[in-house]
Order: C-alpha cells, then sequence, then structure tokens
C-alpha cells in the first residue's frame, strides 16, 4: 500500500450503462482544507442514473457516483476547524463557502467556490483522490458516496445531530431536503394554496410533505406509475392522477379541477414535456411552476410566452434551495422532532455488492429509494 493511501471499498463506473463494478481502491489522506469520511450509508438518487445513463452533459467516467450519503469524520487535513474525527456528517453536492460572490448575495444557495472543479470530477486543486491500480477514478457531484471512504473539501460537509439514524437522514443529502425545500423555500408555499406536482419519486414525494406541511388546501399528485398513489395519499395528496386516464393535456384536467389553474406546480420528473404541462397548469396571472427535474443533454423546454406574458412565472431550484451547513442541520432537528417521517421512502436496502439492483429497481419503478449500507 502506497503512503499516505488506505483501501476503500468502492462501486465503479466505467462508462455510460455499463453495470458498476466493486472494487478495492486506493483512497489518498485528506489534504488542505479537505475530509476524509466513511460513509455509513447512501441512497441511490435519480440523478446518479441519470449520470449513468450518459445524458448528463458533465458525465465522466471511470467515476464514483453516489450523492444521498450520511457518514462520519475520520480524518481531518491540515487546517480544518468546523468538523472533527466523530462527527457525524452529511456531504453537501452544493457547498456552502460563505465567502464566494453567491454566498454573500444572500439570494441563492448555489455557492460557485469550487463548482468548476467539481464538474470536472475533481477536488478544488486539480486532482483526483481516488485511484485503482494507479489510474485515477474522477469524483462525483464532490460527493461520491457509494465508497466507504471519501474525500471532500471542508465547505462540502453539513455538521448534523449524532442522535439521527445516517441510514435515515443520508436522505436529506439530497433527495428529501430537494422537495421540501422546493416547497417551502423556493415556492414558499403558504396556507390554502393548490399545488401540482408532476412525478411521485423520492423527489415529488417529499415535495408532497413540503404541501403538507405548508397546509396547501390541495395537493394533486400526477404520475403514470399509479403505485406511487397509494404512499402520495398517505403523505398528504388530495387528488392522485394518472395523466394516460385521458384523452386531453394533463394540464387541461388541472386547470378544470382547480377553476383555472394551481398556485404551484413541481416537475421532479426531468421529463420537458412534463415541464410544459406543469407550467400551463398554474392558474393565469399569478401560478409559479418549479422545475426540479434534471434534463438529459440537449433537451430545451418550451411554451408559447404569451404563458408568461399572462403572469405565469418558471423558476428551477436546486438542493430545494437549502444553504447546506446553514440550514441542512435544522431539517435533521426537525426529521428528530418527528415533524416528518424518512422510513416510508426506504423501500429497499441493501449492501454496495448489490448497487446495480437499485438502479434496477428505480428503472422497474419499484422503488422510492434504496440505501446502501456500507
Ligand atoms: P424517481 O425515478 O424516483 O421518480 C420519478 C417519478 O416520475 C416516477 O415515479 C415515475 O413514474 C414518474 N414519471 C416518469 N415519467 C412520467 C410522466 N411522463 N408523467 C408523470 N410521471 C412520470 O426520481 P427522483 O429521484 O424522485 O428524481 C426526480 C427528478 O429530480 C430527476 O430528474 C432527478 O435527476 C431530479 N433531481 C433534481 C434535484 C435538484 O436539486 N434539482 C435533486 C434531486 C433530483
Ligand atoms: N450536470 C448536469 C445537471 C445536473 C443538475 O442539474 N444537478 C442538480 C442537482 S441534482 C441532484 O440530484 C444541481 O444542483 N445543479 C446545480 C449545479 O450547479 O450542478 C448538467 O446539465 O450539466
Ligand atoms: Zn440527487
Ligand atoms: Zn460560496
Amino acid at each position: 500500500q502506497k503512503l499516505n493511501t488506505i483501501k476503500s471499498k468502492a462501486a465503479i463506473a466505467w462508462g455510460p450503462n455499463q453495470p458498476l463494478t466493486i472494487e478495492e481502491i486506493d483512497v489518498e489522506l485528506p489534504k488542505k482544507g479537505e475530509v476524509l469520511v466513511k460513509i455509513i450509508a447512501s441512497g441511490v438518487c435519480h440523478t446518479d442514473a441519470f449520470t449513468l445513463s450518459g445524458e448528463d452533459p458533465e458525465g465522466i467516467f471511470p467515476v464514483i457516483l453516489g450523492h444521498e450519503g450520511g457518514g462520519i469524520v475520520e480524518q481531518i487535513g491540515e487546517g480544518v476547524t468546523s468538523v472533527a474525527v466523530g462527527d457525524h456528517v452529511i456531504p453537501l453536492y452544493t457547498p456552502e463557502c460563505g465567502e464566494c460572490k453567491f454566498c454573500q448575495s444572500g439570494k441563492t444557495n448555489l455557492c460557485q467556490k469550487i463548482r468548476e472543479t467539481q464538474g470536472k470530477g475533481l477536488m478544488p486543486d486539480g486532482t483526483s483522490r481516488f485511484s485503482l491500480n494507479g489510474k485515477a477514478i474522477f469524483h462525483y457531484m464532490g460527493c461520491s458516496t457509494f465508497s466507504e471512504y471519501t474525500v471532500l473539501p471542508e465547505i462540502s460537509l453539513a455538521k448534523v445531530n449524532p442522535k439521527a439514524p445516517l441510514e435515515e437522514v443520508c436522505l436529506l443529502g439530497c433527495g428529501v431536503t430537494t422537495g421540501m425545500g422546493a416547497v417551502m423555500n423556493t415556492a414558499k408555499v403558504e396556507v390554502g394554496d393548490t399545488v401540482a406536482i408532476f412525478g411521485l419519486g423520492g423527489i415529488g414525494l417529499s415535495a408532497v410533505i413540503g404541501a403538507a406541511m405548508a397546509k396547501a388546501s390541495r395537493i394533486i399528485a400526477i404520475d403514470i406509475n399509479e403505485s406511487k398513489f397509494e404512499l402520495a395519499k398517505k403523505l398528504g395528496a388530495t387528488d392522485c392522477i394518472n395523466p394516460k386516464d385521458y384523452d386531453k393535456p394533463i394540464q387541461d384536467v388541472i386547470v378544470e379541477l382547480t377553476d383555472g389553474g394551481v398556485d404551484y406546480s413541481f416537475e421532479c420528473i426531468g421529463n420537458v414535456n412534463v415541464m410544459r404541462s406543469a407550467l400551463e397548469c398554474c392558474h393565469k396571472g399569478w401560478g409559479e411552476s418549479i422545475i426540479i427535474g434534471v434534463a438529459g443533454a440537449g433537451q430545451e423546454i418550451s411554451t408559447r410566452p404569451f404563458q408568461l406574458v399572462t403572469g405565469r412565472v418558471w423558476r428551477g431550484t436546486a438542493f430545494g434551495g437549502v444553504k447546506g451547513r446553514s440550514e441542512l442541520p435544522e431539517y435533521v432537528e426537525r426529521y428528530l422532532a418527528g415533524e416528518f417521517a424518512l422510513n416510508d421512502f426506504i423501500t429497499h436496502t441493501m449492501s454496495l455488492e448489490k448497487i446495480n439492483e437499485a438502479f434496477e429497481l428505480m428503472h422497474e419503478g419499484k422503488s422510492i429509494r434504496s440505501v446502501i449500507h456500507f
């Protein structure tokens, strides 16, 4: 074994649509401002599948995917002060440096301090900490949680209450925070508002939870897979609709159901045609549609500009607008206080060796979240 490295079991994605393989890789110990984290659990998000499909313009291989994790600090690099060995942490694909123009603006959670290198699969110094037989393996979204050990910049870690089970709160590393945050921070849904949520995976169902917490009067949940409806109803959906049951556009159905359209809609699929429906089911004059879903390379959205001229608003959100270091710990506290459950989402748990099954279950529409236990 090389000096300054440790061995780690990791799932490697070698190229688009190739099954991941489990390898024993070398992980370099953390450099200045970096932290070695032992991953305890990681959810599998549709964005991992999206990048694996080859549709992600930033997709790069070979790579260690995974960005919805929970772990424990194993070692800190020089100058790290905000976390210590033993701390429980959630990796952040949207870091929070507190210093960049974006952090200082107070208008966004999209810290850009390390965005460029992160998008290239590298640490901020432009190199990778992962290798297999001397060949570099890329990082993913600054997280790479499908590895027993991973290295992250200090600014990419939220320190959370150690009382929270990491096997559950890992879901706050992406899906649940994204959906709830989109409703509460981005849209700012208020008591009595009407809401339509397209796509009832981990993101859409979390948006349902957010809308129920905000006391929306009507929560219309839309999916082509009706097996999602039971949980959507349990979480607070008032109406569940399958677009395949209608011979007219789903936006027309929703406009009729809601006396002119909803106050807010959320696209949680990544389908540009559904994004149009989500905009056009909004109420004239004020309805806002929030894009959460991630669409593939070359895809574009379209609508008649008249839709916007007449007051509808098209917006988007990443990580639910949540600033990871300063705001995510509070989500963990709210979970611990019983404000929302996470176990409803965990339809499957498995070891890293079975990770390809998690992708299969997702594509078959059989899972909400598979959580990998290390
Ligand atoms: P998922 O695969 O678990 O759920 C998607 C749901 O959409 C499924 O229930 C599926 O049946 C449904 N669906 C598919 N096509 C449909 C259609 N034409 N009409 C209605 N329903 C349809 O995915 P997920 O993990 O919940 O992620 C959802 C999307 O959000 C993905 O695009 C993902 O990349 C994106 N995402 C974005 C952010 C962000 O920060 N913006 C964060 C996480 C995930
Ligand atoms: N890399 C893609 C876009 C992927 C994307 O939009 N990612 C979301 C998070 S999805 C989490 O499941 C995001 O945060 N985007 C903001 C950012 O800075 O990446 C592409 O199209 O190039
Ligand atoms: Zn995600
Ligand atoms: Zn910043």
